[in-house]
């Protein structure tokens, strides 16, 4: 049900993206030229890039440009939960980035770029909402840069629940988590990195010690410093409108971008791009510096 390209097959160096951002996450058309740019700074950094999805029946790891451009905003949004389904019922299915976890678990992928994780939504329990991100960053041994957890949830709550989870985060030149749009204001990070070797040199440990996923925290390129007024607006226009569960971030997203005269746009755009780019540096240096030679391929190795 899983299919790899050739080309992430054969490469020694991979980096999952995931297609939820490009469906849900930008304006109608604009996602696929974001996964587009992603593409292309994950291969200049050095590893080949691997976009996931669901279509026509199949697990999709690998993506043309022409099926990238399927990803619009009436694919299904799909957790972990929802691959089984969307695959069987012959869905267009955009992957989150607990969804694309659990694909790289079956094929053995360990890097991944995205924009935000997602976490405890603020107000918890009620909602009891909490991102499917984060019970696969528990079970998955991949390494996710981020730009920190999406602000628009409970930050803390859900940097506690990583702890609880065993899920290191790593400040990326930063003592102090990313907000998303904003590199300043956030929580003391438990760990902090100065290199992309460095981060690989902590996943590699993390990995022999038995652990599963790690966070890379990366601040945004362009800090926005004051989104957290309109989040508040647009967390009260959601419960106003029963805009509830899967349906809460794009919701939100969208609304920052209209609201903020698409200043919030321009920064989750060149964020999820940088992420991309440094997951990248990270999975070449691992591939170059791993133990020795592994000629099994993608999708044949074990689980770390
Ligand atoms: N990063 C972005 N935009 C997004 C997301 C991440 O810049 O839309 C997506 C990711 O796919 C993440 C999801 O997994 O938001 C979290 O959604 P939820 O809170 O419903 O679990
Ligand atoms: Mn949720």
């Amino acid at each position: 049900m899983i299919r790899i390209s050739d080309e992430v097959r054969e490469a020694t160096a991979v980096v999952a993206l995931e297609t939820t951002l490009i469906a849900h996450g930008f304006p109608r058309g604009e996602g696929a030229a974001v996964g587009a740019e992603s593409e292309r700074r994950v291969r200049e950094a050095g590893a080949v890039p691997a976009t996931i999805g669901v279509l026509d029946g199949e697990i999709r790891v690998g993506l043309t440009p022409d099926e990238l451009e399927r990803f619009d905003e009436r694919a299904r949004k799909v957790g972990p939960r929802d691959l089984a389904a969307c695959a069987a019922q012959r869905a267009v299915g955009a992957t989150t980035v607990g969804g694309t976890l659990a694909v790289c678990r079956s094929a053995g992928i360990r890097f991944l770029g995205t924009g935000g994780i997602g976490g405890v939504h603020r107000g918890y329990p009620h909602p009891p909402d909490v991102s499917a991100d984060l019970g696969e960053l528990a079970r998955t041994p991949a390494l996710v840069v981020s730009a920190g957890i999406k602000s628009l949830l409970d930050v803390p709550a859900t940097l506690e629940v990583l702890e609880t989870l065993g899920v290191p985060v790593l400040g990326y030149r930063t003592d102090t988590l990313p907000l998303f749009y904003s590199a300043s204001g956030g929580p003391p990070v438990p760990a902090r990195v100065d290199s992309a070797d460095e981060a690989a040199r902590v996943a590699r440990a993390h990995w022999e010690l038995g652990g599963r996923g790690l966070v890379v925290a990366q601040p945004p390129p362009t800090s926005l410093d004051d989104v957290e007024p309109l989040i508040e607006d647009a967390l009260a226009d959601a419960e106003r409108q029963g805009v509830r569960g899967q349906a809460v971030t794009p919701f939100v997203l969208t609304f920052l971008h209209g609201r903020s005269g698409g200043r919030t746009l321009a920064v989750n755009r060149e964020l999820v791009v940088a992420n991309a780019g440094l997951a990248s540096e990270i999975a070449a240096l691992e591939a170059r510096d791993g133990d020795g030679p592994d000629d099994r391929q993608i999708g044949e190795r074990p689980e770390p």
